[in-house]
């Protein structure tokens, strides 16, 4: 038998086959069918024992270098399979980038966030510290340091979600300004706002909310008068609603602030000549101001016959609603898009 006129037979039958082999599992019958086991250069190896044993060797050794051969020829084989099965699916998945892509709606921010960055860039502008506070806050710090004491008949001014005896949601901003008064340790003035969402048990209405935004504002220092109380709150309605529109400070009252005062805005629906939104006064009012009381600079540590303080707490929705003329607070909550997307663009 001529050996290598088998394996050459062979050889041209493997490469014959491997030209029509397009996938890889065809490729691993045509591996199994030339050097699996049982194939005829496999089966070659029986022929050696009728060799003389100096003919082994070399016999062994063709038919080792034949499979080695065969190997490379079946894995060149593959290789192109693969290199064409990635070519393809390259070009399937060319990207056209002339086509037009999937569109996303853009968001905006909320108005209540708007007014907010609003407020706060004209206060940082006239020097304010931005400062904040847990909306879970203390009976002491939200009533008894702003001079409310257990039991304080006021506190009915502000009806109250308590969560404990002594925890509640905060009902106001205020009491962000005792925390800063004691943080401030008494030593030196204080120029803050603290924007935040406060709690009421109101019955939700036109211009009342369960839920709210106040931004509260203090200033405490040696030298504070109540005509730079009145100054800032002009600068603030000028501010947000523009020269036209007309302000009011009505005594009022608060446990916190000595003299005290309620601040309206003409109405918007109205403008002043008193409609269903104005309750027919042609006012709506939207903040609560005054001269900070001594009890309060005292239980915070400050001494009160060497500092004065003046403060207020705006209602951030009221605000809102004046400016954009919006007739009801519960716009604000329904998170209706034709209404949230009415306030796109401008400052976030
Ligand atoms: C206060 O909350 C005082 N802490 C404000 C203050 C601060 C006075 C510092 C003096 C010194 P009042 O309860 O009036 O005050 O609320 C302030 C503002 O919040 C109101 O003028 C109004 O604009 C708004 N507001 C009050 N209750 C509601 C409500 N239920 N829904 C929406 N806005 C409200």
């Amino acid at each position: 038998m001529d050996v290598n006129k088998t394996i050459k037979e062979l050889e041209v039958a493997l490469k014959e086959a491997l030209d029509g082999v397009e996938k890889i599992e065809a490729l691993q019958d045509v591996k199994a069918q030339f050097i699996g086991k049982k194939a005829d250069l496999s089966l070659l190896m029986r022929h050696m024992k009728d060799l003389p044993n100096e003919e082994k060797p070399a016999f062994g050794q063709t038919i080792n270098e034949a499979k080695q051969r065969f190997s490379a020829l079946i894995e060149a084989r593959r290789e192109t399979i693969l290199a064409k099965k990635m070519a393809n699916k390259l070009k399937k998945e060319t990207i056209d980038v002339t086509l037009p892509g999937p569109s996303y709606t853009l968001g905006t921010p909320h108005l209540l966030r708007k007014i907010t960055a609003e407020i706060e860039d004209l206060f940082m502008g006239m020097g304010y510290l931005v400062k904040e506070g847990p909306e879970i806050e203390s009976d002491e710090l939200n009533f008894e340091k702003l001079n409310l004491p257990k039991e304080h008949p006021a506190r009915d001014m502000q009806d109250s979600f308590y969560l404990t005896e002594d925890t509640l949601l905060r009902t106001h901003t205020s009491p962000v300004q005792v925390r800063t008064m004691l943080e401030y340790g008494g030593a030196k003035p204080v120029k803050i706002i603290c924007p935040g969402v406060v709690y009421r048990r109101d019955d939700d209405d036109a211009t009342h909310s369960h839920q709210f935004m106040q931004v509260e504002g203090l200033v405490v220092d040696e030298k504070t008068s109540l005509s730079d109380l009145k100054g800032t709150l002009l600068a603030v309605a000028k501010h947000m609603f523009g020269e036209d529109r007309k302000i009011r400070l009505r005594p009022s009252y608060f446990p916190f602030t000595e003299p005290s005062f309620e601040v309206d805005v003409t109405c918007s629906q109205c403008d002043g000549d008193g409609c269903s939104m104005c309750k027919q006064t042609g006012y709506i009012e939207i903040l609560g101001a005054g001269m900070v009381h001594n009890n309060v600079l005292e239980a915070s540590g400050y001494d009160s016959s060497r500092y004065q303080g003046f403060a207020f707490g705006m209602g951030v929705e009221r605000i809102a609603m004046l400016k954009y003329g919006i007739d009801d607070i519960r716009h604000f909550y329904v998170n209706d898009l034709r209404f949230n997307h009415q306030f796109k663009g401008g400052k976030s």
